[in-house]
């Protein structure tokens, strides 16, 4: 005798979802990839890896474009350097901030994120070793950061090599 009204109810929830506007102010994220702020759209990130920061030269930049109904526009973009706020480290020369890209969700919030390598960064005494830094996706587009753990040094100087197997990456990062 319950089962009539249940089956009711379902329709009628099916239909009001339907009727919503797909993009509200409390919407959850897409979880598309490449969607940084959960729009819908996806977005764009261009290297702009020899890019001048301040005094700094080839300290480099990643310029995001962010998805809309009518395509990506200049009007809606982020210019991120490692000078920008919460983005660890410091534009320096030939840091090469942008010299790598790749997204995915890393933290599984629905915003996609994007990893940042800088080819030329120093770390301590090594000299252009390179980093990595993950800039999270949020409502408001990508915005913070994290830098990826580095190798450590072994006990003869030289950085130690991580074997993983083929396909499969030791990059991880946890959001604090
Ligand atoms: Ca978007
Ligand atoms: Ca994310």
């Amino acid at each position: 005798m319950r089962k009539r009204p249940l089956l009711l109810a379902a329709a009628l929830t099916t239909g009001l979802l339907t009727a919503l506007p797909a993009a509200t102010a409390s919407a959850a994220p897409s979880g598309l990839a490449g969607d940084f702020n959960g729009d819908g759209y996806r977005d764009v990130a261009v290297s702009a890896v020899c890019t001048d920061v301040g005094s700094a030269s080839c300290a480099g930049a990643v310029v995001v474009l962010y998805g809309s109904s009518s395509g990506v526009s200049a009007t809606k973009k982020a210019v991120i350097t490692q000078n920008s706020p919460g983005v660890p480290g410091t534009a320096e020369s030939s840091d090469l901030f942008g010299s790598s890209l790749a997204s995915g969700d890393l933290d599984r919030d629905g915003y996609s994120d994007l990893v940042v390598g800088s080819s030329g960064e120093s770390i301590g005494d090594r000299d252009g070793v390179g980093s990595g830094t993950v800039l999270w996706g949020s409502k408001s587009g990508l915005s913070g950061g994290k830098g990826l753990p580095s190798r450590p040094r072994s006990p003869s100087g030289a950085a130690s090599r991580v074997a993983s197997p083929p396909g499969t990456s030791t990059a991880t990062a946890t959001r604090t």
